[in-house]
């Protein structure tokens, strides 16, 4: 496996990286260079941790550990360990949202409310919760009620997959027995069975993987996107900038960094309150300006139409600028080196979830009972800390985007309609006007140039006619290079594509949130298949999924589920599963079988995005859909 090795592919990352290497400020770069090459036995899966009489590395003298365990079992068991890790993160998530509504409705949250009651009633209508005669708060209460028993549940299944998906594809999952019981139920099992031994068969486990991540998507990841709408309004369509030029010379910078709306909401309040405003223009400043770096950025874009400073690469890139005030924290994805790096500059860390501590950095407790309070008390530390500022250097460089984008809202746009409605979009698949759809989503990583594979990845799709949706870190990669504009289908999309997004005025990359907001791509694609005419399977339809800069287990457990979904993903760097090819097999080709999905692990993000394409023919022609309209760059050998 040969993986890229320059930075990055944002000239503004590239720029910055060289100004922190000529003043030896160090970032993720340069201790990714300093690890030099990885152990094969933990790249490869093979090496076992799981008890005492361990580590033990498979070899082909010891081809098993000292228990017996082969390389399958082994890197099965730390696998689903993994996923079990990454559906814990977004379902703890999931699962504060819905208990900030609780809290919301029982006044016992400061500054929260009800932003979508539209949002509510179609939740409540769809889960069976009597809306008639009964006040907004009774309802809210006995949804948020009945959206934390989905998290501790210890019978029946989780809900929402009967509620939404096609009915063959849920009686595959009954009959495959993947229905999750309650999402922390599968998390416990998990850790149970790779619990030294226990489960000893690799298939045995990775179906239970499945299962356990199927409480991510159709469970947790889908109650915190729904709440998350409901307490903080439905995103819609909505015009910011992204890179690190949004940062200004002259205002007062919070970046808040991380994952979860509940806070962020809160200082974007704060940083409008006069009060607020007064206080800054005392210090000198012009103003208060709070932007977002990884999936707390994609919150409060979508919601709030506020800059995207960066993605997951750029976190320590942004304080590097001096301008950073005040850098927030919450949960995932925070780099403990912030608080040594942020000592080079002026920029002050504030942790504030008890979940996340870093040692070094100052820590505010944030506490819903006291949101607003906590909220002013942070944009008052940015305003103090502002005219400590030393040298500051931001480059002059951003770029527009449109994002916004959900279920609800896209495809009124398509149809050009008031009425939303999947019929223009299945429409335009099956007239062969568009190839099929794809997801691109998840992280950067050290070990692929920043952004490199999330533009060739979409690139390709785009001028192959086949529309992209977008979320998390890959998103605000697309964003950065002009992609989320409506004048990006000119440049950039096939022209079946192109004619749909100038008819509507919608970009050929659409964003559709943060990493919990992948549920809305299930959503969409359950839409698309009650809509008809595109098989009566989720697993029926052209389209696939990629996270081709994959960081973490969040990411892990994102392909778990999809692939349980029914969809191909191709995901990169690998999984820690090639020292075992059984268990890569399975992964890769048998799978498919028994869920319709399966994984790729190809790292050419070229040839990524060819295989997915294939793969949509292969739907296309199962599907009996038309020809394509027009003439299309890549065709498949066969
Ligand atoms: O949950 S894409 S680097 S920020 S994990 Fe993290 Fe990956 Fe970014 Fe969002 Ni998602
Ligand atoms: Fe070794 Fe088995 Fe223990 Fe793993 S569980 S460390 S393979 S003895």
């Amino acid at each position: 496996m040969t993986l890229e090795t320059t930075d990055s592919a944002d000239p503004v990352a590239q720029a910055m990286l060289e100004k922190t290497r000529a003043s030896k400020v160090e970032t993720a770069h340069d201790r990714h260079a300093a690890q030099g090459k990885r152990c094969p036995f933990g790249e490869g899966g093979t090496c076992c941790r799981i008890c005492e009489m361990g580590p033990c590395r498979i070899t082909n003298k010891n081809p098993r550990g000292i228990c017996g365990a082969d390389p399958a079992t082994i890197a099965a068991r730390h696998l689903i360990r993994q996923v079990a890790a990454g559906v814990a993160a977004h379902s703890d998530h999931g699962h504060d949202i819905v208990k900030t509504l609780l809290a919301s409705v029982r006044g016992e949250a400061q500054g929260y409310s009800i932003k979508s009651e539209e949002r509510l009633l179609s939740l409540a209508r769809e889960w069976g919760i009597a809306t008639e005669g009964r006040g907004i708060n009774e309802i809210a209460e006995e949804m948020a009620t009945v959206g934390l028993g989905q998290f501790n549940q210890q019978e029946g299944e989780i809900r929402y997959p009967a509620l939404r998906a096609p009915r063959a594809t849920v009686e595959n999952w009954r009959k495959l027995d993947l229905l999750p019981v309650g999402v922390e139920h599968e998390i416990v099992e998990t850790l149970h069975r790779t619990h030294e031994g226990v489960d000893a068969d690799y298939i045995n486990l990775i179906m239970h993987g499945l299962r356990t991540a199927m409480g991510d998507g159709w469970g947790g990841s889908m109650l915190a996107t729904d709440i998350g709408d409901v307490l903080f309004g439905a995103p819609k369509p909505v015009r910011s900038q992204v890179n690190l030029g949004v940062l200004k010379k002259d205002e007062v910078n919070i970046v808040v960094h991380g994952h979860e709306p509940t806070l962020s909401e809160m200082v974007v309040a704060a940083s409008r309150d006069p009060e607020m405003l007064k206080l800054a223009e005392k210090n000198g400043a012009r103003g208060i300006t709070v932007g977002g770096i990884c999936c707390t950025a994609n919150e409060i874009l979508m919601r709030q139409g506020a800059p995207v400073v960066g993605n997951f690469l750029h976190q320590e890139l942004a304080i590097a600028t001096g301008a950073v005030d005040v850098m927030l924290v919450d949960v995932q994805c925070i780099m403990p080196a912030l608080v040594e790096h942020a000592e080079r500059f002026h920029t002050r860390v504030i942790t504030t979830s008890k979940k996340a501590r870093i040692s070094g950095a100052e820590h505010i407790q944030f506490d819903e009972k006291e949101a607003y309070d906590i909220a002013k008390q942070i944009v008052g530390r940015a305003i103090d800390n502002y005219p400590r500022r030393g040298v500051v250097y931001i480059p002059d460089r951003k770029t527009d985007l449109v994002a916004g984008f959900t279920v609800a809202n896209t495809f009124r746009h398509l149809g050009g309609t008031y009425r939303s409605s999947f019929r223009p979009l299945n429409d335009a698949i099956i007239t062969g006007r568009l190839r099929g759809v794809a997801a691109v989503i998840g992280c950067n990583t050290v070990k692929k140039t920043q952004d490199n594979s999330h533009l060739k990845m979409v690139h390709e799709l785009l001028a192959n006619d086949v529309l992209v949706v977008m979320t998390g870190c890959a998103a605000t990669a697309c964003a950065k290079a002009g992609l989320l504009q409506p004048e990006a289908a000119a440049g950039h999309a096939g022209k079946g594509l192109r004619e749909i997004c100038e008819a509507v005025g919608i970009p050929p990359v659409l964003h559709l949130g943060s990493c919990v907001d992948n549920s809305r791509i299930l959503a969409a694609l359950c839409e698309m298949s009650r809509e008809g005419g595109l098989g009566d399977k989720l697993s029926d339809l052209p389209v696939a999924g990629a996270a081709p800069e994959a960081m973490c287990e969040k990411a892990i457990a994102i392909a778990f589920y999809c692939v349980a979904s029914g969809a191909f993903v191709n995901y990169s760097p690998a999984m820690r599963v090639l020292g075992s090819d059984q268990l890569t097999r399975f992964l890769t080709e048998d799978i498919e079988e028994l869920v319709g999905g399966k994984l790729s692990v190809e790292d050419d993000p070229v040839e990524a995005a060819r295989l997915r394409i294939g793969h949509m023919d292969k739907k296309r022609k199962a599907l009996k859909l038309k020809p394509m309209i027009y003439e299309q760059p890549f065709k498949p050998a066969d």
